[in-house]
């Protein structure tokens, strides 16, 4: 009897052997850069993930950050998931426009009009959709994370009417519709990757450059800028990228663990950087920036300007990609 018990033990034993966790979750080193700083609310979402990592892999899936382009621009970064050298990058989707087109959809002048409007087309149908073409890319979007609505600052004069962008040195991200929409607006727009931005301002080799409140503050641009004008002129999101070639190589268990817990971090970011996000502004008028916002009347005439933009690119982007998009907003504003 004792005999058979030991032996039935052995047998269970060697059961549960067969699947140890070990095989679902081995030790993984991601390595996932940035452009912004460590202080920037990233790195609250990129916390909270790995918190939440801990607990699903025991300790095994460990995520280490790469601040202030250290591994690289966005551009650059992502090309290396592409080609699977690197595992991660949180990265603006404009700058990725020329690999995936479609992705230019976010940066239509006046798209979204609310946070609400944006996590809702992002959660949704819609970015499952880019969620598809950045797959043939060779890139997993894990999640959509925020960077925000952008705003534009200065060293020149405020900001109350397109004219007044006339002749000024805007830096804009390496991406053809915003070089168009503030060519538009007849500024001297500058495409130059994120991490030549302060200098350029510093240098004044430009004068201008736009990104949302939080960026501005944590990038330290309030240093070399005098003005700041709530323009609101377009919602960029951050993408949660993960290299695709290096990700088919991972276990279910441990793709499942990297997208449930790239959305606990996606909703940890969300929140601090929206609680962040006026502060940011009083700290920067507190450093000495003067602030100014923009007319709802001017906001509806740039948006009204912006209709060639729309036009040209609709080709580019696809016009079936900018009516779903559309679509998905009327039904969101009911
Ligand atoms: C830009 C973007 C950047 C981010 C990040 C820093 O202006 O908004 O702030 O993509 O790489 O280039």
């Amino acid at each position: 009897m004792k005999k058979l018990l030991l032996a039935t033990t052995a047998v269970v034993f060697a059961a549960t052997a067969a699947v140890p966790a070990s095989a679902q979750f081995n030790d993984r080193n991601i390595r996932v850069s940035n452009g912004i700083n460590a202080d920037h609310p990233v790195g609250n979402g990129i916390n909270a993930m790995q918190a939440c990592l801990d607990e699903k892999s025991g300790g095994k899936l460990k995520l280490t950050a790469f601040w202030g382009g250290a591994l690289g621009g966005d551009l650059q970064a992502t090309q290396a998931l592409r080609a699977g050298v690197q595992e991660a990058v949180v990265t603006s989707s404009s700058p990725l426009a020329g690999i995936v087109p479609a992705l230019g959809v976010f940066d239509l002048p006046f798209l979204f009009a609310s946070n609400e409007e944006a996590d809702a087309v992002m959660d949704g149908e819609f970015g499952e959709f880019l969620n598809g073409k950045l797959a043939e890319a060779g890139l997993v979007n894990l999640a959509y994370w925020e960077n925000g609505f952008r705003n534009l600052s200065n060293s020149s004069r405020p900001v109350t009417k397109w004219e007044d962008l006339q002749g000024m040195k805007v830096r804009v991200m390496q991406n053809n519709v915003f070089l168009d929409t503030f060519q538009n607006f007849g500024a001297n727009a500058t495409p130059m990757a994120f991490g030549e931005v302060f200098s350029a301002l510093e240098t004044k080799t430009i004068d201008a450059q736009e990104n949302p409140y939080v960026t501005i503050d944590t990038s330290k641009f309030y240093e070399v800028q005098e003005y700041v004008s709530e323009t609101r002129h377009a919602y960029t999101p951050f993408l949660f990228l993960f290299s695709k070639p290096i990700f088919d190589t991972y276990t279910p268990e441990e793709q499942a663990a990297l997208k449930e817990c790239a959305i606990v971090g996606r909703d940890e970011e969300r929140k601090v950087i929206r609680e962040l996000n006026q502060k940011s502004l009083e700290k920067i008028q507190a450093e000495g920036v003067k602030f100014n916002t923009l007319s709802p009347e001017e906001q509806k005439r740039m948006l009204e300007k912006s209709q060639v933009v729309y036009e040209k690119h609709k080709d580019t982007i696809g016009a079936d990609v900018i009516e779903r998009v559309q679509q998905e907003l009327a039904k969101i504003r009911g």
